[in-house]
């Protein structure tokens, strides 16, 4: 008997669901969400030093209090137990473990990651660390430059050593860096977040090539002390080439696109060489490196995490290159915040890349959600349907992607709650729990009840 299509079971069954075992979890990340910005022996960080600088962050906002989770972190566990999140990335504050960035140890800060993850597997949620989400330790920053030296690689590689032989026993999943790009070009390039530099291309060029330096020290140094088994990723904000037209030669040309936007980091990482057309219009500028440099970089990988939050529309063309990218049109819709253009296809592209261009076999994704107004009603309650629109749509072509046998394995909802979204402050919103800023009291959206039930049903709703 066919089924009746006006029925709700014909809406129910004629979609399939995410494959089996696939992993809902949501994201948060240390500055944004801990506060304790000085407790318990954690050093300066570079954002704390950013934050404190006048006119560098909309109305004066910093992490200092954040949303207080250094000292709520039980409260928030239950709180991801009861939308139903089953994994939980979030990242460690390095001048929580070194103060100073290298040298002696300050086991307070270890302590608290050790309760952490002690509460989430009591509560049946795993564990997935990052162990850099923008936050170097102040000191590095005053000693050598921060990202500028080669020696604050060399930093990383010890601290993530030292960090993973103590979690990972209990945290299973590492991943090393999180968002090369962003840290690199707005900290680094316009000076939007920390520490606030323009420097000039040669030197950004080097920034570029310690950040992917860090990360292959650090996976070699994870290797080297983490308990066997213990598997490491990384989590890049790909620039992701979306077809603007399905046919075979747009979909060429946002491949071809895909792999020269991001030369300088997934690229170098997953091949282990700069194009050439990298290199080229670097010139003289090019980053200085050795080909042991290029070995360690492409240290092998467990899986890979991308944050994906944007498309940018490509099309072939005849001349050289033999792709473009589009402009927005000025109608374009977005979120709340002034760069998230909406483009659900890019949850399909950016992981069918991954597997096409350099084979990877397990892909996560790391983030993805959105800033909304979230204004709660008179008794309390946020009825964010934009966010519910927002991930329906992106799902739906994420499901697109596991149907076809793209390997992606897991997807973290950015973010468990409302944060300190860096330079714009407090003022958006991108949690599926509300927090009011005042009292700090948490209430679940509903945005969380859609993301319970696609957890729950593990199909999208
Ligand atoms: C991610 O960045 C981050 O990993 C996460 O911490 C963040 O909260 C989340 O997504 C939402 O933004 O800040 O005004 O200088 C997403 C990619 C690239 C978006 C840089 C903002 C800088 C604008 N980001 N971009 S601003």
């Amino acid at each position: 008997m066919p089924i009746d299509p006006t029925s709700a079971e014909a809406c129910l069954s004629a979609t399939p669901g995410l494959p089996q075992g696939f992993v809902w979890g949501t994201a948060t990340a240390a500055y944004q969400i801990e506060g304790a910005w000085n407790e318990a022996g954690k050093g300066e960080s570079i954002w704390d030093r950013f934050a404190h600088t006048p006119g560098k962050i909309k109305n004066g906002d910093t992490g200092d209090v954040a949303v207080d989770h250094y000292h709520r972190y039980k409260e928030d566990v239950r709180l991801m137990k009861e939308i139903g999140a089953k994994a939980y990335r979030f990242s460690i504050s390095w001048p929580r473990i070194f103060p100073d960035g290298t040298g002696a140890a300050n086991p307070q800060g270890l302590a608290f990651y050790d309760r952490l993850v002690d509460e989430l597997i009591a509560n049946g949620i795993a564990p997935y660390a990052t162990l850099y989400h923008w936050d170097l330790p102040q000191a590095l920053q005053d000693r050598w430059g921060g990202w500028e030296s080669r020696d604050t690689a060399k930093a990383f590689a010890d601290y993530a050593g030292y960090l993973t032989e103590k979690l990972s026993d209990r945290v299973r999943h590492f991943f090393t860096i999180n968002e090369f790009t962003t840290f690199v070009e707005w900290g680094h390039g316009t000076g939007l977040l920390a520490p606030g530099l323009k420097l000039p291309p040669a030197r950004l060029n080097q920034v570029r090539h310690h950040a992917v330096l860090a990360h292959g020290l650090a996976v070699r140094a994870i290797r080297e002390r983490a308990a066997p088994g213990t598997k490491i990723g990384l989590a890049e904000n790909i620039v992701a080439g979306v077809p603007v037209i399905e046919t075979a030669e747009h979909i060429a040309a946002a491949e071809r696109y895909t792999r020269e936007i991001n030369a300088g980091y997934l690229t170098v990482m997953l091949e282990g060489r700069y194009t050439d057309a990298f290199l080229k219009s670097a010139g003289a500028d090019a980053p200085k490196f050795t080909g042991e440099d290029l070995e360690i970089i492409k240290s092998p990988l467990d899986f890979v995490g991308i944050n994906v939050y944007v498309p940018k529309y490509v099309r072939a063309t005849q001349s050289a290159p033999g792709y473009e990218v589009l402009e927005f049109s000025k109608s374009h819709p977005r979120m709340a915040s002034f760069w998230h253009m909406i483009g659900p296809e890019a949850l399909y592209w950016a992981p069918h890349h991954l597997m096409k261009l350099w084979n990877v076999k397990d892909i996560y994704i790391t983030e993805n959600g959105c800033g909304a107004a979230d204004e709660p009603a008179a008794d309390g309650t946020v009825t964010d349907s934009d966010r519910i629109m927002f991930q329906r749509n992106y799902l739906t072509q994420l499901r697109r992607a596991t149907s076809e046998g793209v390997p992606v394995r897991g997807y973290f909802h950015w973010s468990l709650m409302d944060n300190f979204e860096w330079s714009a402050g407090f003022g958006t919103r991108f949690g599926l729990i509300h927090v009011d800023y005042a009292t700090l009291k948490r209430t679940p959206k509903l945005s969380a009840s859609f993301f319970r039930t696609v957890a729950a049903e593990n199909r999208v709703v």
